[in-house]
């Protein structure tokens, strides 16, 4: 029979254990162990049943008194242990006012992939779609669909990046431009189409200015009616949001290019203002883009009848393009991975480029 002397040294060593318990987890078991389904005082209340109604008068109180002080106890060691977890933690994320607001966002956005991004912001404002393909392409695509002849020099090493040779002997090559993105649309797709594709290119030619890698972004309209005042006026509008300049003075250049005829490079006037340029007007000319309406062999190459479609392309150097509006005049660094230039000529992340804020 279980007597009241048993209680108290049972409540001294469980008042004990619940002070010493070091976490919640001790805690809970010890929890367990004294007032669970199978606890000690638990089993202890289930006997009272067996005891006489004196013993039970007694020990009736004494077992209800000796549950609720363990629990109370249990419950503040518990309160007690989560301000301490509390504090422990707290003390960890403690908050040095000294300092800085917010650790300076680490990395940027290169010039190149900002530049990428106002030009796809500017186009898409006037209904183009971003096209995309791949960097490897086979000779059909790059130069055959393009109406570059057999024999162009574009077509040779000191110009492209060869593959190795294909089981069937043929060659696939680092595209040269994206212009494989806009034959492979027009393969895919019925008119009407307005796309822009940008990407790396590649060129095996590299020195002061030119490097083995770059980027381009082309775009191409093919319709029924798309005329050459169309492109111009194309053109024209993205040179005035890209610069963000009302004025742009332009003039179209006759050139030659084998998959655009009647074809053209586009200047812009532009002045010197200290070391950056200002686009847009002034006393000097600067070629900023080929352009041209598609040649009829091209549309014929993508399956489409050239009486019945026609249209127009253009292509521009990406790199070329940021040096020009954000200045940093060696074409290299833009691939020296130098965080100390990519810290100074980087975008901020967290400005997505848009129209209404102005581009940059
Ligand atoms: C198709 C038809 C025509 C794309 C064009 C240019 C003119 C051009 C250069 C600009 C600077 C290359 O990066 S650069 O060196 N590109 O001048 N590109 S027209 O013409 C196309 C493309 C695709 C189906």
């Amino acid at each position: 029979m279980t007597t009241t002397g048993e209680l108290d040294a049972l409540e001294t060593e469980l008042t004990a254990a619940v002070g010493a318990a070091s976490d919640e987890g001790a805690l809970e078991t010890l929890r367990v162990e004294a007032l669970g389904k199978k606890g000690r005082i638990s089993l202890m209340m289930r006997s009272l049943g067996q005891m006489s109604p004196e013993e039970r008068q007694v020990m009736g109180p004494a077992l209800n008194g000796l549950k609720d002080r363990i629990g109370s106890a249990i419950a503040a060691r518990k309160a007690a242990l989560e301000a301490k977890a509390l504090d422990a933690r707290l003390a960890t994320e403690r908050a040095d006012v000294t300092l800085p607001v917010r650790n300076e966002p680490k990395g940027a956005l290169h010039p190149v992939t900002q530049v990428m991004e106002e030009l796809a912001v500017i186009f898409a404002d006037m209904g183009f779609e971003v096209a995309e393909g791949p960097d490897v392409e086979d000779d059909f695509h790059n130069f055959t669909a393009l109406n570059f002849p057999e024999g162009h020099p574009a077509r040779d090493t000191h110009d492209t990046f060869f593959m190795k040779p294909e089981s069937d002997g043929s060659q696939k090559v680092l595209r040269t431009h994206t212009s494989p993105v806009q034959i492979r649309t027009m393969m895919e797709r019925k008119p009407p189409i307005r796309i822009i594709a940008p990407g790396r290119v590649y060129r095996c030619d590299w020195d002061q200015t030119h490097t083995p890698m770059f980027h381009q972004v082309e775009g191409l309209v093919i319709d029924k009616e798309a005329h050459m005042g169309h492109l111009k006026g194309i053109l024209i509008d993205f040179i005035a949001a890209f610069f963000e300049t009302d004025v742009v003075e332009s003039r179209f250049r006759p050139h030659h290019f084998p998959f655009t005829e009647p074809s053209a490079e586009m200047d812009v006037r532009y002045e010197r203002v200290g070391d950056a340029v200002k686009i847009g007007s002034g006393d000097q000319w600067m070629e900023i883009l080929g352009c041209g309406m598609v040649h009829p062999n091209v549309i014929a190459n993508c399956g489409l009848d050239p009486d019945e479609f026609q249209g127009f392309a253009w292509g521009m150097g990406v790199d070329r393009l940021a040096m020009l509006k954000y200045g940093a005049p060696d074409l290299r660094d833009y691939f020296a991975n130098d965080v100390r230039w990519l810290a100074h000529y980087g975008f901020s992340p967290l400005l997505q480029a848009n129209l209404a804020s102005g581009l940059s």
